[in-house]
C-alpha cells in the first residue's frame, strides 16, 4: 500500500478532477454524437416516408358513370366501415368510386382489416393522414433500427412488405378537378398552392394564425394547436370544395367550401361519408347525400 503524505493531496485530488473532467467530457462527447447520429437519422427515415406522388388528380375518365363516395376518419373500424358501404348501396343503384379522407388506420380494432379491403378493392383512393405518416415511420423505425413501436402501435410489426409500401405511397392530396373538389386529411392554406403546401401541415393542421415575417409583414401560418388561431375553414374562400377529416372534436363540419367528415368512430362517434350522386358524364354533381352508422362500441375512451 503506497502512503502519500499531507503534501501530496493537492496534486492528487487536481489528478482525480482532472479524471472526472475528461470522463465527464467524453460521455457528453459520446452522448451528443449519439444524439447526432440519432436525429440525423430519423430525419433520413422521414425522408424515407415520402411518398412517390405527392398529389393526385383523378379524372372524369377515372369515374366512367359511377357515383363518388368520400369516407370519412376509419381508425381501423373495419365492421363500421362495412355496414356504411352496405348503406351506401341502398342509396345508389350505380357502383361507386371511394376516396377516403386519410387516417384509414391505427387506434382502432382492426387495423389489417381494413387495410387490406382498401389495398384489395378496385375504385378506391386514399390519402395519407397523420397516423398513416405515424405507422409508416414506426414500421421504418422497426425494420431498419430495431425500435420497438409503443401502444396503440405495436401492431405495425405485422404489416407487410407490400402494405408498407403502399402506406408510404399515399399521396397528400387528391384533386377531382371536373368536380371542383380536393381531398385532404387536416386541412389547406387559402392562396398557396397545393405544391407549396407542407407535408406536415396537410396532414395535421388545424388553424391559422397570424405571424410576423421579415420580409412580408404579417402572414398566416398553419399550427395543430387547438384553439389558436382562426380555424382555416373560415378563411377559405374555394373555389374549390375541400372534404378533409382529422378534427374529431368538432363532429361533422358542414360549410360553404369545406366538409369535415370526421365523426369520431373509433371515440363512440358515428363513421360518416358523403355520396355525391353524379352525373352520366360524371362531371357534375347532381345530388350529395350524407351517410352515417352507429359504432359497434367505444374503442378508446375519449379523455
Ligand atoms: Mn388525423
Amino acid at each position: 500500500m503506497r502512503v502519500y503524505s499531507l503534501a501530496m493531496l493537492p496534486v492528487l485530488l487536481s489528478k482525480r478532477a482532472g479524471m472526472a473532467g475528461f470522463l465527464g467530457f467524453a460521455a457528453s462527447y459520446i452522448s451528443s454524437y449519439f444524439h447526432f447520429s440519432t436525429k440525423n437519422e430519423q430525419l433520413r427515415l422521414q425522408d424515407e416516408t415520402e411518398p412517390f406522388i405527392r398529389h393526385k388528380t383523378l379524372l372524369e375518365s377515372d369515374f366512367q358513370g359511377k357515383d363518388l363516395v368520400i369516407v370519412g376518419d376509419v381508425h381501423g373500424c373495419y365492421d363500421e366501415l362495412m355496414k356504411l358501404f352496405e348503406e351506401v348501396k341502398k342509396k345508389t343503384f350505380k357502383s361507386f368510386v371511394t376516396v377516403f379522407v386519410g387516417d384509414m388506420i391505427n387506434k382502432g380494432p382492426k387495423n389489417l382489416e381494413v387495410l387490406n379491403y382498401i389495398i384489395n378493392t378496385p375504385h378506391i383512393h386514399c390519402i395519407r393522414g397523420n397516423h398513416e405518416q405515424k405507422v409508416v415511420l414506426d414500421y421504418l423505425k422497426f425494420m431498419k433500427n430495431n425500435v420497438e413501436p409503443k401502444p396503440p402501435m405495436q401492431w405495425v410489426k405485422e404489416l407487410s412488405g407490400t402494405q408498407a409500401n403502399f402506406l408510404k405511397n399515399l399521396p397528400y392530396t387528391i384533386s377531382i378537378p371536373s368536380l371542383n373538389l380536393v381531398v385532404v386529411h387536416a386541412g389547406l392554406e387559402p392562396g398557396k398552392s397545393l405544391q407549396l403546401h407542407n407535408a406536415n401541415d396537410m396532414a395535421n393542421m388545424r388553424n391559422l394564425v397570424s405571424v410576423k415575417d421579415e420580409f412580408h409583414g404579417k402572414v398566416l401560418k398553419p399550427t395543430s394547436i387547438p384553439g389558436v388561431g382562426t380555424p382555416w375553414v373560415e378563411l377559405w374562400p374555394g373555389p374549390e370544395h375541400v372534404y378533409f377529416g382529422h378534427d374529431a372534436v368538432k363532429k361533422l363540419q358542414l360549410n360553404e367550401n369545406s366538409t369535415g367528415l370526421d365523426t369520431g368512430c373509433v371515440y363512440g362517434g358515428k363513421l360518416t361519408c358523403v355520396l355525391l350522386h353524379l352525373n352520366d358524364k360524371s362531371e357534375k354533381i347532381v345530388e350529395k347525400e350524407l351517410i352515417s352508422v352507429e359504432p359497434v362500441k367505444v374503442y378508446v375512451p375519449v379523455d
